[in-house]
């Protein structure tokens, strides 16, 4: 019912807006025909003067967070081939560059053209209390996607549609642990760096303390130190020269995302170091797109802790349920896997990423 009034409001006000648009036609062509263009003209669906074809749309808002790495490109890309037209919905997508306000003045935005969900991928997981509210109190339901928000409240969101990134943190314990034994080394001292992404956000916090959570049983593991790459190649590399600077005895490198591995993987071969199953130094990274899974195939890198950005279609199916009125889990994670030089080859023809 609330759907159906906020919807009424929208059509009216698109019809209202459509005369403005066609007063402002009128003047324009006036100022064209007297040499004095006022607007550019532009398309409308003004011609049968009734609401646009959308009106059965589901009219989604979508603040995705940046386009920062390979993985983001692929999540937003999943979320595009969901949210189409032809699947029943009219997506408005916003990008935040990376900046928690940019995403807060976009949902300001959808709340003020009354859309009827609110997707977002939250860069950070606090600082929403405010803007959620605000979309509660306009009646507009919350979906978190990819990354989760940290808040007091948490019916300021219907559902969660994401990776559970603790449990790729311990992914990568255990993986390490399970490799030093194979290698006879689970009692040498282990020294390792951990190149963490955008500090503050969900994925960072939890891989950070899903890892510590295995490091910390180990006494012989040294984790040397940390150093925050944004998930970016660019940031990842320069953090890795400062790690070869500092410690010249690295054995381990646990990489939060591919992104900051490839960075990470250009400042140790210019140290003249190697990597991987024959390497010098062992890579543990995040993520497992193509790019990042043809090194572990080439044994470049250890292990590859997937993090699956093919979000798109379960938001759409939690969206299509909310519209027939049945209820949904709040929280909805996506299946993944730990790639390895051993299964990686099984898998490669069907990476769509
Ligand atoms: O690992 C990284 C992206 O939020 C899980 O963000 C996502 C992370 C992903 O920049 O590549």
């Amino acid at each position: 019912m609330e759907r159906q009034k906020r919807r009424m409001k929208v059509k009216r006000n698109r019809k209202i807006s459509k005369i403005i648009v066609a007063l402002l036609i009128v003047c324009a062509v006036a100022g064209t025909v007297c040499g004095c263009g006022m607007f550019p003209l532009f398309e409308t669906d003004l011609e049968d003067g009734t609401a646009g074809k959308d009106d059965d749309l589901i009219v989604i808002g979508y603040s995705q967070l940046g386009s920062e790495s390979i993985w983001r490109t692929a999540n937003t890309a999943s979320m595009q081939r969901a949210l189409t037209q032809e699947n029943g919905f009219f997506l408005i997508l916003e990008n935040g560059r990376q900046r928690q306000e940019n995403q807060i003045k976009s949902i300001r935005s959808f709340i003020s053209q009354r859309v009827d969900y609110i997707v977002f991928s939250p860069v950070v997981s606090t600082g929403w209390d405010t803007v959620l509210q605000e979309a509660k109190d306009a009646g507009i339901p919350v979906i978190v996607v990819d990354r989760m928000v940290d808040v007091k409240d948490d019916s300021l969101y219907t559902a969660w549609v994401g990776t559970d990134s603790r449990v790729e943190g311990e992914k990568a314990g255990y993986w390490l642990e399970q490799d030093l034994k194979k290698r006879g080394r689970q009692y040498d001292d282990i020294n390792i760096v951990i190149l963490t992404g955008t500090e503050g956000s969900s994925a960072q916090m939890g891989r950070s303390a899903g890892f510590a959570q295995i490091a910390s049983r180990y006494g012989n593991w040294h984790i040397l130190d940390e150093g925050c790459g944004d998930f970016t190649p660019a940031k990842g590399k320069e953090v890795m020269k400062e790690f070869l600077r500092d410690y010249p005895d690295i054995d381990v490198v646990v990489s939060q995302n591919d992104d900051m591995t490839f960075g990470a993987l250009e400042a140790i071969h210019e140290a003249g170091l190697t990597t991987g199953i024959r390497g010098d130094i062992m890579i543990i990274s995040f993520d497992a797109v193509r790019e990042a899974l043809e090194l572990v195939e080439q044994g470049e890198i250890n292990a590859d802790i997937e993090c699956n950005p093919e979000q798109g279609e379960a938001v759409a199916e939690v969206i299509r349920k909310l519209e027939r009125g049945e209820s949904v889990e709040k929280k909805n994670p996506i299946e993944e896997k730990v790639f390895t030089i051993s299964n990686v080859g099984l898998y490669m023809d069907s990476r769509t990423y």
